[in-house]
């Protein structure tokens, strides 16, 4: 067993799965206690519960590949290569974040890592996605896009309308859907007449595959496949991601739509331990290997809260730099 988790992933991609899983969990985490604490206003939609989802797709992912995410998005970001740093700063309203301070948790976007952006649009990324597949499709490049976004993003014409223009034109893009069986507190039932999300690809001329998305192994080859297939001209994937948020919609949801019981079971299901646990058994690491990543997570958090609670604010002054748009003599242009 060992031998084949090692023959078939690179023991840096398992070290870097689980580090990575950690980092999103311990930054959820973080930023909701530095909420209540007063550095971060506003609000903070957390991926609790599906870090396998975020991690396993972006890790699967080559540099140059774009992703678009959603309202829920530091998962996408970490894994991508986001640097918590400048992502808290960003959380508390401070000018070295990602944003200059100006946006917040839902606006997060780093063009050098290919993150095209949050959104707080819901499946408001589906389109942006399918039009970087476009630019990398006409300029030759070797680079493919996806976007991630939930199960009540696939009611949206948005979706509908880009993934059947990139059926059409056979674009390299995976529709990563995370199918956490809410769109905020209606479910799944109520908001779709299909049991499974990715039969609606065959309407759009491409393959809908469902994974399991607390298995982050699972998820990665999912999506490596998928990326595969879209380098090579196979054109578009959609990945149903089944997964669970272990908290509400938003921090300070009541939850009144559903029971501490199925709560419960679903944290039975939680993708890191499973995995630690997996790492562990099959002797691929030791307690103590896994002990000393999970340390250095939480020391890489506490310099970024530490960074983001030391830097600036935005100067109002600094208003209309780095927006498109701009006033003079009263017009806006
Ligand atoms: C176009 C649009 N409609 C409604 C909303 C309000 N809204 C924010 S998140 C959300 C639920 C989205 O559900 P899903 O796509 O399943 O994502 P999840 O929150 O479960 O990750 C809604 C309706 C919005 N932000 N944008
Ligand atoms: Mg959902």
């Amino acid at each position: 067993m060992t031998e084949k988790m090692t023959e078939k992933y690179a023991i840096d991609l398992l070290a870097e799965m689980f580090r990575r899983m950690n980092l999103v969990r311990e930054f959820e985490l973080r930023a909701i206690a530095e909420r209540r604490g007063g550095l971060i206003p506003g609000f903070i939609h957390s991926c609790v519960g599906q870090e396998a989802t975020a991690v396993g797709a972006c890790l699967a992912l080559q540099p140059g590949d774009a992703i678009t995410s959603t309202h829920r998005g530091h998962g996408h970001l970490i894994g991508k290569g986001g640097d918590p740093k400048y992502m808290m700063a960003e959380l508390a309203a401070r000018s070295p974040g990602y944003c200059l301070g100006r946006g917040g948790s839902l606006h997060i976007s780093d063009y050098d890592l290919g993150i095209l952006g949050a959104n707080g649009i819901v499946a408001g990324g589906i389109p942006i996605a399918v039009g970087a597949a476009l630019s990398f499709a006409m300029r030759k490049q070797p680079n493919i896009a996806l976007a991630f976004f939930g199960d009540g993003a696939t009611n949206e014409g948005a979706f509908h309308e880009a993934a059947n223009q990139a059926g059409v034109w056979k674009l390299p893009v995976i529709f990563f859907c995370e199918n956490n069986l809410y769109g905020e507190g209606t479910p799944q039932h109520k908001q779709a007449a299909v049991k499974d999300l990715a039969v609606r690809a065959s309407s759009y001329g491409f393959e809908g595959v469902i994974v399991d998305g607390n298995d982050i192994l699972a998820v990665y080859d999912a999506t490596l496949a998928a990326a595969e297939r879209a380098r090579s001209g196979g054109g578009p994937t959609m990945i149903e991601a089944k997964t669970y948020r272990q908290r509400g919609h938003y921090e300070g949801d009541p939850q009144v739509y559903r029971t501490p019981e199925e709560i419960e079971a679903w944290k039975g299901k939680d993708p890191i331990p499973s995995f630690r646990r997996r790492l562990v058994e099959t002797g691929v690491f030791t307690d103590a290997d896994l002990e000393e990543m999970e340390g250095s997570v939480f020391k890489q958090l506490d310099e970024a809260v530490a960074f983001a609670a030391a830097a600036p604010r935005p100067e109002p002054g600094d208003a209309l730099a780095g927006v498109y748009a701009d006033v003079h003599d009263g017009l806006v242009f």
